[in-house]
């Protein structure tokens, strides 16, 4: 090779070193932690989410979605955002009503109990969920509810008194405390761990939406849902706050947009598909169906005496909370 081109070359891998390393340096890789199975639509919207984000920002911001629990568990993924671990995430508010009680109003029996409501109760309760987690070093980006909770059961349940010593799967604090309420006996299970623990008998009842039995294909070991609609649970996506200040304002703006987007998407979703799980366990063999008079009584009082629980841990920004969504 004569002197010249090889000096050209020389230039052009130095030009080429320098555009990686400029590249390497501006573009940003954030994992996103996410508990429920990736055919979920909470994951599928969040997934969604990542990509609309990566392409928007033309690749400056890569986020990757990893479902399923694997890259942190459910009961993980809020403290591995809060430490900085995990940039970004996605959690079940309610479960984290050791953190502060406020998170665990969308899990309220009979407060919220349809889409309408479940939206009203998201608005009034916004601006303490924004200052609790801006308190903890975290950003909300968006929130998407689940579908009403009804009642999964091995055997038929008429009344509370036929959950006496039933082993229940519980999600969180709120769901322990209604399972003692009636009698039964909770053990926290994150929904990733929910079939082997139906499989194995460590869990022959649960109160989940028909969406996370349809998941885990709960008809192979329950045959009963009852469609109480005691309330809808929200997941909330957050970012951590040092992560979201280390982007330049037009990168925020990218995440915030997409962030808005999910938000729509997810909830018109969850609407979408609240009936078309309910048919498809019917489907599947599963008995679905109203409550009695007086499960549904029994839920109510026990719903009355969780309200009560709560307002008294939950104080005055609790029931400041309340006293707004009332007033919507
Ligand atoms: N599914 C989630 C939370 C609420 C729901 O409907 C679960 O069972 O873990």
């Amino acid at each position: 090779m004569n002197t010249f081109l090889k000096s050209l070359g020389g230039i052009a891998s130095v030009v080429a070193l320098g555009l990686a390393a400029t590249s390497a340096a501006a573009a940003e890789k954030w994992d996103m932690p996410l508990a429920y199975s990736a055919s979920n639509y909470h994951s599928e919207n969040a997934a969604q989410f990542a990509e609309d984000v990566t392409k928007a920002s033309g690749g400056e911001l890569e986020i990757v979605a990893h479902p399923g629990g694997s890259l942190f568990g459910g009961g993980e993924i809020y403290r591995a955002v809060r430490t900085g671990q995990a940039p970004i995430g996605e959690r079940l508010i309610s479960a984290l009503g050791n953190e502060n009680p406020l998170f665990e109003v969308d899990a309220l029996p009979f407060l919220a109990t349809s889409f309408d409501d479940s939206w009203k109760l998201y608005k009034a309760s916004k601006p303490q969920l924004e200052k609790t987690l801006d308190e903890a070093g975290l950003m909300l980006l968006y929130t998407v509810p689940w579908p009403p909770q009804g009642l999964y059961n091995k055997n038929p349940v008429n009344s509370a008194a036929d959950m006496k010593g039933v082993k229940f799967r519980a999600y969180n604090a709120a769901t322990s405390r209604l399972a003692e309420l009636m009698g039964a006996v909770p053990t926290k299970i994150e929904a990733a761990e929910l079939t082997q623990a139906f499989a194995t008998g460590v869990a022959d009842s649960m109160i989940s939406s028909g969406s996370t039995g349809y998941d885990r294909k709960i008809w192979e070991h329950v045959k009963y849902w009852y469609d109480v609609q005691a309330w809808l649970p929200k997941n909330m996506v957050v970012v951590n706050k040092a992560a979201w200040e280390g982007l330049d304002a037009k990168l925020q703006k990218v995440v915030l947009d997409a962030a808005a987007a999910a938000e729509e998407r997810g909830w018109n979703k969850a609407r979408e598909l609240s009936d078309w799980y309910k048919e498809q366990l019917a489907a599947e063999g599963m008995v679905i169906e109203a409550p009695s008079a007086k499960l549904k009584a029994d839920f109510e009082q026990i719903g009355a005496t969780m309200t009560e629980e709560w307002l008294e841990r939950a104080g005055d920004s609790g029931k400041s909370v309340i006293d707004a969504y009332k007033a919507m």
